[in-house]
């Protein structure tokens, strides 16, 4: 796969890596990265052998957020067909397989937005999360208010949206943003490590496991309660099942 704005690697078994590729803008995202983070994971989407994806950046940027030169001056209509032509937004949204999203330097509007669609989020210390469009006349745009009020409650939620205030790498481990905060020099490592976990797993269960904690944050327990039975049900007619439960009762008698 060759990109223009992304750099795809393999660095193990079944995982694959897309580094945001922006170096001079901070990573930031403009419609070729967009479209062509989609182009990427609808690849990965179909390519059974791809069993997680990590996305990142570089040490200094995940990235500055959405490319404010390609928005200055812009209609809310020309916005819209902008929102609607980014392919990757969607294509993150709708992916099934495991996402690990690795954060180091900065990670602003639209760059926090990506990485809260990420399933599992990492920061490396020093990392910064913010939404600051309010600087610039407008909000988050491409899931920031929802997912981040979610996770950190609201008032918390309201300062980081209508006041920009931001947050670095060891209270978003507090809040619950990421799950965990490592050197510099150790997260890429700690990342594919994570990611090649993930890939070994039951490709199935890991999937059905993420469609059932994402319908978590977005329904009711009631609904929630059914996804999972309707999705737990199935998983006992799947060769995994039926192989790692009997291979688990075989070695506990040896
Ligand atoms: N867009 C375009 N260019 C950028 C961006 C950006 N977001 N961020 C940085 N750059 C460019 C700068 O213009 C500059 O370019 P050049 O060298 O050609 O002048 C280069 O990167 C370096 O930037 P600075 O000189 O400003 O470097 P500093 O180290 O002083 O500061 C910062 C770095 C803190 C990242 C600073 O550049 C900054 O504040 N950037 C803007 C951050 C921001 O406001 N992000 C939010 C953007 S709005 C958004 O994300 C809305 C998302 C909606 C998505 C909806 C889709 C559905």
């Amino acid at each position: 796969m060759d990109f223009e704005t992304l750099l795809i690697e393999a660095p193990a078994e079944g995982v694959a890596l897309i580094r945001l590729n922006r170096p001079r803008q901070y990573n930031a995202l403009n419609s070729t990265l967009l479209t062509e983070l989609g182009s990427a994971l609808d690849q990965f989407e179909q390519d059974d052998a791809i069993r997680a994806v990590i996305i990142t950046g570089s040490e200094k940027a995940f990235a500055a957020g959405a490319d404010i030169a390609e928005m200055v001056g812009i209609s809310g209509e020309e916005m819209l067909a902008m929102v609607e032509a980014s392919t990757g937004w969607r294509a993150l949204s709708t992916f099934s397989k495991p996402t690990v999203c690795a954060v180091s330097g900065m990670a602003l509007g639209g760059g926090f937005e990506l990485a809260l669609q990420c399933d599992i989020l990492l920061a490396s210390t020093g990392a910064k999360f913010a939404l600051p469009e309010i600087n610039l006349g407008v909000i988050p745009g491409a899931g920031g208010t929802q997912r981040v009020a979610r996770i950190i409650g609201k008032s918390l939620a309201m300062e980081m949206v209508m006041n920009g205030r931001s947050m670095l790498a060891e209270e978003a481990l507090q809040r619950g943003i990421v799950s965990r905060v490592i050197e510099p020099g150790k997260i890429e490592a700690e990342t594919i490590e994570l990611a090649k976990q993930l890939a070994g797993r039951a490709p199935l269960a890991v999937r059905a496991g993420k469609a059932c904690v994402n319908k978590a944050i977005n329904t009711t327990l009631e609904e929630g309660l059914k996804l999972e039975r309707e999705t737990f049900i199935p998983l006992f007619d799947t060769d995994d099942a039926k192989n790692m439960m009997a291979a688990f009762l075989n070695k506990s008698k040896e």
